[in-house]
């Protein structure tokens, strides 16, 4: 299947764990393109429409995935616009606007959206956790803000090889991995 995105970071945490589950006929191929995104409170809606799209491009089976960051005191605010927010006040806009902010919690959602053609399949992981009071470790993304449940630490500051045993991703692609194989590689 091609994994369709524009973020590289997103397919290298995905590649690992599907090429060590070592069956043949199970790969993973980047493509890397910028896809239209509609406007919906749902990340499962904007995932739909953006694996149709992404089908219509490579006509082939097709993989993509959409993230949101769902802050409690923020009313689950950024949400679905979590990439918009990303790009223009960052990580230090995200902690300014919690600054007198006692709650901190966040969840961290990932939807994976496979389309094969006919049928379009959704798998959902998430990660409980908090923003930090400062930006964390070297990463991407929202990683050196992010701090999951149990720990101290922001992902970034834990580590790749830690967030990807741990992280929504990780949860979601879990799901995905079980259905495909169970469905799709008889
Ligand atoms: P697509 O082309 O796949 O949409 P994107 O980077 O725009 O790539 P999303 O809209 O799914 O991705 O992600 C929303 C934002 O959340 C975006 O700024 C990402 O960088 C960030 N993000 C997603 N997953 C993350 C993770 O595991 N750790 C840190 N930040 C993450």
């Amino acid at each position: 299947m091609y994994f369709v995105s524009s973020n590289e970071n997103k397919y290298k945490e995905i590649v690992d764990f599907i090429q060590a589950l070592d069956r043949p006929n199970f790969t993973i191929k980047f493509k890397q393109l910028e896809l239209e995104e509609i406007q919906s409170d749902s990340l499962e809606k904007v995932s739909e429409h953006k694996a149709l799209k992404a089908f219509e491009r490579v006509r082939y089976l097709t993989l993509i995935e959409d993230d949101g960051l769902f802050i409690d005191a923020l009313n689950g605010f950024p949400g679905v616009y979590s990439s918009y927010i990303f790009k223009t006040i960052g990580n230090s806009g995200i902690i300014k606007l919690l600054s007198d902010e006692k709650n901190r919690k966040a969840v961290f959602r990932s939807v994976f959206a496979f389309h094969d053609g006919k049928n379009i399949q959704i798998f959902v992981g998430e990660k409980c956790g908090s923003i930090s009071h400062s930006p964390e470790g070297e990463g991407w993304g929202y990683d050196p803000i992010f701090i999951p449940e149990g720990f101290e630490n922001t992902f970034a500051h834990l580590g790749y090889e830690f967030k990807n045993k741990i992280s929504h991703r990780r949860i979601a692609l879990e799901k995905l991995c079980t259905w495909f194989l169970a469905n799709k590689q008889k």
